[in-house]
Protein backbone atom coordinates (compact mmCIF):
# COMPACT_ATOMS: atom_id res chain seq x y z
CA UNK A 1 0.00 0.00 0.00
CA UNK A 2 1.40 3.23 -1.18
CA UNK A 3 0.99 6.44 1.43
CA UNK A 4 0.23 9.47 0.25
CA UNK A 5 -0.68 13.18 1.40
CA UNK A 6 -2.99 15.25 -0.86
CA UNK A 7 -2.75 18.74 -0.56
CA UNK A 8 -5.95 21.16 -1.44
CA UNK A 9 -6.16 23.85 -3.33
CA UNK A 10 -2.83 26.16 -3.24
CA UNK A 11 -4.01 29.44 -5.20
CA UNK A 12 -0.67 31.22 -4.40
CA UNK A 13 -0.06 30.67 -1.16
CA UNK A 14 3.17 29.19 -1.23
CA UNK A 15 4.07 30.06 2.31
CA UNK A 16 0.77 28.34 3.75
CA UNK A 17 2.34 25.57 1.71
CA UNK A 18 5.95 25.11 3.02
CA UNK A 19 4.86 25.46 6.55
CA UNK A 20 2.15 22.43 5.99
CA UNK A 21 5.04 20.07 4.09
CA UNK A 22 6.85 21.08 7.15
CA UNK A 23 4.61 20.04 9.33
CA UNK A 24 3.59 16.53 7.66
CA UNK A 25 7.12 15.78 7.42
CA UNK A 26 8.57 16.55 4.05
CA UNK A 27 11.89 18.75 3.08
CA UNK A 28 11.77 21.62 0.95
CA UNK A 29 12.53 19.40 -2.33
CA UNK A 30 9.41 17.58 -1.44
CA UNK A 31 11.37 14.06 0.35
CA UNK A 32 9.72 12.66 2.94
CA UNK A 33 11.72 10.38 5.36
CA UNK A 34 8.95 7.58 5.14
CA UNK A 35 8.77 7.81 1.48
CA UNK A 36 5.34 9.47 1.54
CA UNK A 37 4.14 11.18 -2.10
CA UNK A 38 2.62 14.52 -2.39
CA UNK A 39 -0.38 14.86 -4.65
CA UNK A 40 -2.64 18.29 -4.75
CA UNK A 41 -5.56 18.63 -6.13
CA UNK A 42 -5.20 21.66 -8.65
CA UNK A 43 -5.93 24.95 -8.48
CA UNK A 44 -2.37 26.27 -7.82
CA UNK A 45 -2.76 29.48 -8.64
CA UNK A 46 -4.49 32.55 -8.72
CA UNK A 47 -6.03 34.56 -5.69
CA UNK A 48 -2.94 34.85 -3.16
CA UNK A 49 0.19 36.37 -3.76
CA UNK A 50 2.35 33.60 -5.21
CA UNK A 51 0.77 32.06 -7.98
CA UNK A 52 3.80 32.22 -10.40
CA UNK A 53 6.08 30.90 -7.62
CA UNK A 54 3.52 28.32 -6.25
CA UNK A 55 3.28 27.07 -9.98
CA UNK A 56 6.76 26.92 -10.29
CA UNK A 57 7.37 25.09 -6.54
CA UNK A 58 4.91 22.39 -7.83
CA UNK A 59 6.12 21.94 -11.15
CA UNK A 60 9.53 21.47 -9.77
CA UNK A 61 8.26 18.16 -7.59
CA UNK A 62 6.56 16.74 -10.18
CA UNK A 63 9.16 16.54 -12.25
CA UNK A 64 11.42 15.10 -9.97
CA UNK A 65 8.75 12.67 -9.48
CA UNK A 66 8.20 13.30 -5.96
CA UNK A 67 4.22 14.55 -6.34
CA UNK A 68 1.55 14.65 -8.66
CA UNK A 69 -1.07 16.99 -9.58
CA UNK A 70 -4.59 17.34 -11.16
CA UNK A 71 -5.37 20.40 -13.29
CA UNK A 72 -8.00 23.09 -11.71
CA UNK A 73 -9.63 25.54 -13.54
CA UNK A 74 -8.06 28.14 -12.59
CA UNK A 75 -5.17 26.89 -13.67
CA UNK A 76 -6.60 26.62 -16.67
CA UNK A 77 -7.72 30.21 -16.22
CA UNK A 78 -4.33 31.25 -15.34
CA UNK A 79 -2.24 29.51 -18.63
CA UNK A 80 -4.92 31.72 -20.92
CA UNK A 81 -3.02 34.53 -19.58
CA UNK A 82 0.26 33.06 -19.76
CA UNK A 83 0.26 31.31 -23.25
CA UNK A 84 4.07 29.81 -22.37
CA UNK A 85 2.43 27.76 -19.41
CA UNK A 86 0.04 25.82 -21.74
CA UNK A 87 2.52 22.82 -22.20
CA UNK A 88 2.92 22.79 -18.65
CA UNK A 89 -1.11 22.95 -18.03
CA UNK A 90 -1.79 20.33 -20.58
CA UNK A 91 0.49 17.54 -18.59
CA UNK A 92 -1.72 18.07 -15.57
CA UNK A 93 -4.11 15.09 -16.12
CA UNK A 94 -7.89 15.51 -15.03
CA UNK A 95 -7.63 12.29 -12.76
CA UNK A 96 -4.81 10.70 -10.82
CA UNK A 97 -6.08 7.12 -9.53
CA UNK A 98 -3.37 6.47 -6.97
CA UNK A 99 -2.54 3.06 -4.35
CA UNK A 100 -3.31 0.40 -6.94
CA UNK A 101 -6.75 2.48 -7.85
CA UNK A 102 -8.22 2.77 -4.26
CA UNK A 103 -7.60 6.66 -4.51
CA UNK A 104 -9.08 9.07 -6.60
CA UNK A 105 -7.88 12.67 -6.80
CA UNK A 106 -10.02 15.04 -8.74
CA UNK A 107 -9.96 18.84 -8.66
CA UNK A 108 -13.85 19.61 -8.22
CA UNK A 109 -16.10 16.56 -8.29
CA UNK A 110 -16.47 13.44 -10.09
CA UNK A 111 -18.97 10.46 -10.34
CA UNK A 112 -18.35 6.93 -11.26
CA UNK A 113 -19.27 7.36 -14.96
CA UNK A 114 -16.53 9.61 -15.37
CA UNK A 115 -13.46 7.76 -13.94
CA UNK A 116 -11.06 7.29 -16.86
CA UNK A 117 -12.29 9.44 -18.92
CA UNK A 118 -10.95 12.34 -20.36
CA UNK A 119 -14.13 13.80 -22.55
CA UNK A 120 -16.35 17.02 -22.28
CA UNK A 121 -18.84 15.72 -19.77
CA UNK A 122 -15.41 14.13 -17.78
CA UNK A 123 -13.77 17.90 -18.07
CA UNK A 124 -17.23 19.17 -16.43
CA UNK A 125 -17.15 17.75 -13.83
CA UNK A 126 -13.40 17.39 -12.78
CA UNK A 127 -12.65 20.82 -13.68
CA UNK A 128 -15.85 22.47 -12.57
CA UNK A 129 -17.61 20.20 -10.43
CA UNK A 130 -21.02 20.02 -13.10
CA UNK A 131 -21.75 23.40 -11.97
CA UNK A 132 -24.93 24.67 -14.06
CA UNK A 133 -25.02 27.72 -15.93
CA UNK A 134 -27.12 29.68 -13.24
CA UNK A 135 -23.85 28.09 -10.55
CA UNK A 136 -25.79 25.78 -9.05
CA UNK A 137 -23.19 22.72 -7.97
CA UNK A 138 -24.54 19.77 -7.29
CA UNK A 139 -23.49 17.57 -3.64
CA UNK A 140 -21.71 15.33 -5.71
CA UNK A 141 -20.70 13.51 -2.83
CA UNK A 142 -23.98 12.63 -1.61
CA UNK A 143 -24.28 10.21 -4.73
CA UNK A 144 -20.77 9.63 -5.66
CA UNK A 145 -21.35 5.96 -6.49
CA UNK A 146 -17.45 5.13 -7.48
CA UNK A 147 -15.26 2.50 -5.42
CA UNK A 148 -11.99 4.70 -5.26
CA UNK A 149 -11.88 6.83 -2.31
CA UNK A 150 -12.12 10.36 -4.54
CA UNK A 151 -10.11 13.64 -2.57
CA UNK A 152 -11.04 17.01 -4.02
CA UNK A 153 -11.05 20.64 -3.68
CA UNK A 154 -13.18 23.63 -5.09
CA UNK A 155 -15.82 23.89 -2.87
CA UNK A 156 -14.90 26.13 -0.14
CA UNK A 157 -15.64 24.52 3.58
CA UNK A 158 -14.90 25.09 7.06
CA UNK A 159 -13.82 21.81 7.97
CA UNK A 160 -12.66 18.58 5.56
CA UNK A 161 -15.80 17.42 4.16
CA UNK A 162 -15.89 13.40 4.52
CA UNK A 163 -19.20 11.43 2.97
CA UNK A 164 -19.56 7.74 2.72
CA UNK A 165 -21.44 7.80 -0.38
CA UNK A 166 -19.55 4.95 -2.58
CA UNK A 167 -16.17 4.51 -1.56
CA UNK A 168 -15.82 7.47 0.26
CA UNK A 169 -15.16 10.80 -0.15
CA UNK A 170 -13.61 13.95 1.17
CA UNK A 171 -13.30 17.97 -0.35
CA UNK A 172 -9.92 19.21 1.58
CA UNK A 173 -10.25 22.90 0.13
CA UNK A 174 -10.66 24.88 3.66
CA UNK A 175 -10.26 28.25 1.59
CA UNK A 176 -6.87 29.31 2.29
CA UNK A 177 -6.74 31.87 -0.38
CA UNK A 178 -9.45 33.48 1.47
CA UNK A 179 -7.83 34.56 4.53
CA UNK A 180 -9.83 35.90 7.41
CA UNK A 181 -12.90 36.26 4.81
CA UNK A 182 -13.35 32.26 3.86
CA UNK A 183 -17.14 31.09 3.96
CA UNK A 184 -18.43 27.65 3.81
CA UNK A 185 -19.94 26.49 0.73
CA UNK A 186 -22.25 24.73 2.06
CA UNK A 187 -23.65 26.31 5.53
CA UNK A 188 -22.48 30.12 4.80
CA UNK A 189 -20.69 29.95 8.25
CA UNK A 190 -17.35 32.50 7.62
CA UNK A 191 -14.47 30.92 9.51
CA UNK A 192 -10.38 31.82 9.03
CA UNK A 193 -8.99 30.07 6.01
CA UNK A 194 -6.09 27.18 6.53
CA UNK A 195 -4.80 24.83 4.08
CA UNK A 196 -5.44 21.34 4.53
CA UNK A 197 -4.07 17.91 3.48
CA UNK A 198 -5.78 14.20 3.53
CA UNK A 199 -2.79 11.80 4.80
CA UNK A 200 -3.44 8.72 3.12
CA UNK A 201 -4.64 5.80 3.63
CA UNK A 202 -5.08 7.17 7.23
CA UNK A 203 -7.93 8.79 6.02
CA UNK A 204 -6.68 12.02 8.91
CA UNK A 205 -6.22 15.58 7.70
CA UNK A 206 -3.13 18.18 8.68
CA UNK A 207 -3.69 21.60 8.50
CA UNK A 208 -1.70 24.80 8.38
CA UNK A 209 -3.04 28.51 9.21
CA UNK A 210 -2.85 30.85 6.09
CA UNK A 211 0.43 32.58 6.19
CA UNK A 212 -0.79 36.37 6.10
CA UNK A 213 2.05 37.50 3.36
CA UNK A 214 0.22 35.04 0.69
CA UNK A 215 -2.86 36.86 0.54
CA UNK A 216 -3.71 39.44 -1.87
CA UNK A 217 -3.48 42.86 -0.66
MN1 LIG B 1 -11.51 25.41 -8.53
Amino acid sequence: MAEYDVVGDLHGCLNTLQTLLDELGYDGDGRHPDGRRLAFVGDLVNRGRFSEETFTFVMRLVGSGRASTVRGNQDVAWAEQNPGLGRWIASMPLQLLLDDGRLLVIHAAVTAEVIGRTDDAAERWCLHGNESEAGVRPDWQATYDGEPFAVAGHSVVKEPRFRDAGGGSVIIDTGASHGAAAQDRFTGEAFTGYLSALRWPERTTVSAKTDPRDLAS
